[in-house]
């Protein structure tokens, strides 16, 4: 099964523009306890490299756009972010790094938990350890 998973946004648009609604629930499957958005993004600069034990997210670039991996220990996969209508969801035990950021790119990313640094597992092959481990 692929690891890349979308949660489709229909646009609520009509002559004035155009406007995405998100609802735990319905397009987003859990409920929504934390929300954050990465901006002003460096060129050059990739991010994440970590995976986490049990949170879950959905990410959606709402302008401008980046290059998500995504690697579950046995599959590694690669997706552009490049659309406000198209959210990817990120289970838990998923390694993710960000590359090729545009200049423009907002990065919005709903989440199932509150911040906890205790969640994320940042180490490579400690996340291949665990992985193994179950
Ligand atoms: C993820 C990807 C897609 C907080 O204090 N609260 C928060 O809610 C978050 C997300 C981060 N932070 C702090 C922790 C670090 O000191 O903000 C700093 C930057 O976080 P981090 O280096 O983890 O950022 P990214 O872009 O590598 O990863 C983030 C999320 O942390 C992560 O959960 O899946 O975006």
């Amino acid at each position: 099964m692929s690891l890349v998973q979308w949660t489709s946004f229909p646009p609520l648009g009509d002559e004035r523009g155009s406007l995405v609604a998100l609802e735990s629930g319905k397009t987003i499957p859990f409920p929504i306890e934390r929300v954050y958005y990465l901006f002003g993004t460096v060129s050059g600069q990739s991010r994440g490299f970590h995976a986490h034990r049990i949170l879950q997210q959905v990410a959606v670039c709402v302008t401008g756009r980046c290059r998500m991996v995504l690697d579950n220990g046995e599959q590694r996969e690669e997706v552009w972010l490049d659309s406000p209508t198209k959210g990817l969801l990120i289970g838990n035990m998923v390694w993710r790094e960000m590359h090729d950021f545009t200049s423009d790119c907002v990065l919005l990313v709903l989440a199932s938990q509150h911040y906890d640094e205790a969640d994320y597992i940042r180490n490579y092959e400690d996340f291949l350890r665990n992985v193994k481990n179950g």
